[in-house]
């Protein structure tokens, strides 16, 4: 409030409030004008990245004048907040979303058009912002996008990496990993030079009791980080509402920064210090799924989480409230247990630094925060060994211990005759050394967890967390199906079916109310409908030809049946499995006469995603799809019928490519694994037809736009289980056509047979934990009733607009809503009828 200008020189500030663009000329001016003096650049040298750097300088100006009404909206309102802490944001492209957003594209179109641009070139020029790895990154994504949309007052906070998600390179059929540096000319932060925290480290805690007979516990020494803050603004759609994403950079504390080193001319070991302190937030972990104890991701998890949480408290102070009302003013979400410590971390600051009762601050804490788990993967549950979190949060390792023995005694008191429970729930895994176990801390410490497709969430309920069940009772467990934002990922990725489907339902409001969409089911059996639905098909799949002979060199047919797959690598998603009934139907072509081969609908097969540098199977993968793409894409018999591509470096950028081009996409995880998947999501929305095994939101899309419309296969996630435990104790036998398969492997067909010697013994030899074999028939035969079905396109593309109707349901806006409605109990802020309309364009 000192910060604020005397009440009576404000008029002659708001007379220079700038007030932005809306028409052709004006925001001509403003690109021109940053082209020429923030950039230094002139009309003899401006390319399409200098137009791109004026354009997004331009439209961020845009954005900040709305983005400081929100804050100040949000600040006099004093409602209740929602803070996303994810350490993955995978938002992709800024500038496209923000022209959309404010109902700016055309202007900017037509604006670009009259200065010698491609409105659609411009756009490319940027880089992605790939801050995560895959769908969990995503989501977080998309839900921002959603809550600003929603008019939620709602803050994300996360880690600015340096570098985001490798880029992936393939070099003679071998992922290669480049790091991906992206923050030269990224104009979509902001520094707050003057928002910072200091993070501590290391140390020992002291207890002593002071003069008044009081226990004081601090944490003392150590070494101390600076957390700065980056602000990113995420503009909602349609409306006012600028949300902002906050990002921490590390940097050393001034501190840190041995001046006397310094100057003493120890340079180097001075420099090395402030190394040090910036390696925290200099890169993204690469796994998906995979959790790997390394000292650097904990002191990453601890730093944001306590940035963030200082920030909270800062702001809720303002308020002056009695600390009882901050679960009414705050709710946390946690994406997955990443940000578990901010349970610990609020704890500590309550009891430690504000002098509250343990009991009371325990209420605050449980009911301030809640926990969203994505995945019931062994490997992926994250586990912290004792001894590291001693070593570097030494007050945390206590606070968590005491969480547990007030937890325990809990539960001995409800269940005093069963001794193994305690064991079983405890936090503490007691292994050599001893564990954390993270998911279970964050259901202790949270009023609420959901799971994130209905399987899923009883999956949890009835496998890793049932004993939590059986403690907190049902009510605690609750399911968030995932959904995708429209405007991206329709409006965005495929604006002529998005043009197409407002012609028919009259505006664009189906962007803002997604189940708007089913009246497209009055238009099934419209001719001139359906011509220009499968016109605009073909039109993204020579897109994406084009974009797939830039990247590969090989060129595919846009008329042949596009079978996409595109996900991280991992044995769950089972690529293996597709590239597998990829090299059966290579058989079966080679084996088929001339005649047969005239009745075989030509296929290419599209696969895309990045392995983890660490994980051998899924680069093995990767390799064999390349290779069987080598022979396939040059024999002569084949030809048309059948090609193979591995698109790299699949990101969200190339994803808005590849999606509206799909006419079969794969979701074939072993049911059971994938907790919901969000591409599932997409494709169909883009007038994809889906095959899948009934596993995570697969099951929710097939009972949205009905049976007729998917290809299921493959073994019920009940029967997994029993599967595997017979492929250990009974007699496994691989399917005879996969054995076929496996031979061809094996005699060199697509090169050196020792090169995939584990992936295939992983499925003969190993237990086929994956259950490759046990769905291969059932996978293979639907696919072929895949091929029988795409014949008729008139059912074809009947099936398409069917499914794209019934999609209503899979809106982020709608799980945001379920969100405030069942976990965070907040309401949108309105935002004013005058800025709330808003061409849209
Ligand atoms: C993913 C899951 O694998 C997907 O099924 C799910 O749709 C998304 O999260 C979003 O809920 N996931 C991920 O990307 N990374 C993890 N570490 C765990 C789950």
């Amino acid at each position: 409030v000192e910060s604020s200008i005397p009440e009576h020189m404000r008029e002659a500030w708001k007379k220079f409030s700038p007030t932005g663009f809306n028409s052709k000329e004006t925001f001509q001016k403003e690109a021109v004008r940053h082209i020429e003096t923030t950039l230094a650049r002139s009309l003899y040298n401006c390319d399409e990245g200098a137009a791109y750097s004026g354009v997004a300088l331009a439209f961020r100006d845009r954005l900040i004048m709305d983005w400081n009404k929100t804050q100040q909206r949000q600040t006099f309102a004093d409602q209740k907040r929602i803070y996303y802490l994810s350490l993955e944001f995978l938002m992709g492209r800024a500038l496209d979303n923000a022209m959309l957003n404010v109902g700016l594209k055309t202007v900017a179109k037509d604006g670009l058009a009259e200065l010698g641009f491609r409105i659609e070139d411009v756009i490319q020029q940027e880089h992605d912002a790939a801050l995560g790895n895959g769908g969990l990154g995503r989501l977080a994504a998309c839900f921002l996008d959603s809550m600003a949309s929603l008019n939620y007052a709602a803050w994300g906070y996360g880690l600015r990496y340096r570098y985001g998600i490798f880029k992936q390179e393939i070099e003679n059929g071998y992922q290669v990993e480049i790091p991906d540096y992206w923050l030269d000319s990224n104009y979509w932060e902001f520094p707050r030079y003057d928002v910072t925290v200091d993070i501590q480290f290391y140390g020992w805690v002291n207890k002593y009791t002071d003069e008044n007979g009081k226990q004081i516990v601090s944490w003392q020494d150590g070494e101390i980080v600076t957390a700065v803050a980056y602000d990113v603004p995420i503009p909602g759609y349609g409306t006012a509402t600028v949300n902002n994403l906050r990002l921490w950079n590390s940097k050393a504390s001034s501190g840190e920064f041995d001046f006397a080193k310094f100057n003493s001319g120890e340079y180097e070991s001075a420099v090395a210090d402030e190394q040090r302190a910036e390696s925290i937030s200099a890169v993204l972990y690469p796994n998906d799924n995979m959790e790997r104890g390394k000292e650097l991701r904990l002191k990453q998890q601890y730093f944001w989480c306590a940035a963030s949480l200082h920030d909270i408290v800062r702001r809720f102070k303002k308020s002056k409230r009695p600390w009882k009302d901050f679960p009414d003013q705050v709710a946390i979400q946690l994406n997955d247990t990443h940000p578990t410590l901010a349970i610990v971390e609020l704890q500590r600051i309550l009891i430690d630094i504000e002098g509250l009762g343990w009991d009371d601050a325990w209420d605050i804490v449980t009911k301030t925060f809640g926990y969203t788990n994505h995945t019931v993967l062994p490997e992926a549950l994250e586990k912290w060994s004792v001894p590291l979190i001693q070593h570097l949060l030494p007050r945390h390792l206590e606070i968590i211990y005491e969480i547990n023995l007030h937890f325990l005694q809990q539960v001995e008191r409800r269940f005093p005759k069963d001794r193994d429970m305690l064991g079983r729930v405890s936090v503490v895994e007691e292994s050599q050394p001893k564990m954390i176990r993270m998911a279970y801390l964050a259901i202790i410490g949270s009023h609420k967890v959901n799971g994130v497709a209905e399987l899923h969430s009883d999956l949890i309920k009835t496998t890793i967390f049932k004993d939590f069940v059986k403690i907190y009772g049902p009510d605690k467990f609750t399911n968030v199906t995932n959904g995708i934002t429209p405007r991206r990922w329709l409006h965005q990725a495929n604006p002529r079916l998005s043009e197409l489907i407002a012609s028919k339902l009259g505006s664009y409001e189906f962007l803002k109310d997604l189940t708007l969409l089913n009246k497209l089911e009055g238009f099934v059996d419209d001719k001139e409908f359906k011509k220009e639905w499968q016109e605009i098909k073909y039109a993204n799949k020579v897109r994406l030809a084009q974009h797939i002979m830039a990247a590969t060199g090989i060129s595919v047919n846009p008329k042949a049946l596009f079978d996409v797959q595109v996900k991280r690598m991992h044995e769950y998603k089972r690529q293996q499995l597709n590239i597998f009934g990829v090299i059966h139907r290579y058989l079966a072509i080679k084996a088929m006469s001339a005649d047969e081969r005239k009745k075989l609908a030509p296929r290419v097969s599209i696969f895309g995603g990045k392995a983890a540098p660490g994980y051998w199977m899924a680069k093995t993968i990767i390799h064999l799809i390349n290779k069987v793409g080598d022979v396939v894409n040059n024999d002569k018999d084949v030809g048309d019928l059948l090609k193979v591509v591995f698109i790299p470096d699949y990101n969200v950028s190339k994803a808005e490519i590849i999606i509206p081009a799909s006419d079969i996409s794969e979701h074939i995880s072993t049911a059971g694994t994938e907790a919901s998947g969000t591409s599932n999501m997409k494709f169909v929305l883009n007038g994809g037809l889906v095959i899948g095994t009934l596993d995570g939101a697969n099951i929710e899309i097939t009972r949205e736009i009905g049976e007729q419309n998917v290809f299921l296969f493959g073994n019920l996630s009940e029967d997994v289980e029993d599967l595997r435990h017979n492929h250990f104790y009974g007699n496994h036998q691989i399917d005879p056509e996969l054995v076929k398969v496996f031979d061809t492997i094996k005699s060199g067909t697509f090169g050196d047979a020792g090169a995939f010697s584990s992936l295939v013994g992983a499925i003969a030899d190993h237990g086929d934990y994956y259950l490759v074999s046990d769905d291969f028939n059932s996978y293979c035969k639907t696919q072929d009733l895949i091929d029988e079905t795409y014949k008729n396109q008139e059912e074809w593309i009947s099936k398409s607009i069917t499914s794209v109707a019934r999609m209503g349901f899979f809106t982020s806006d709608r799980c945001i809503n379920e969100y405030a409605d069942s976990i965070w109990n907040i309401e949108p802020l309105q935002v004013k009828e005058e800025a709330e309309v808003r061409a849209r364009t």
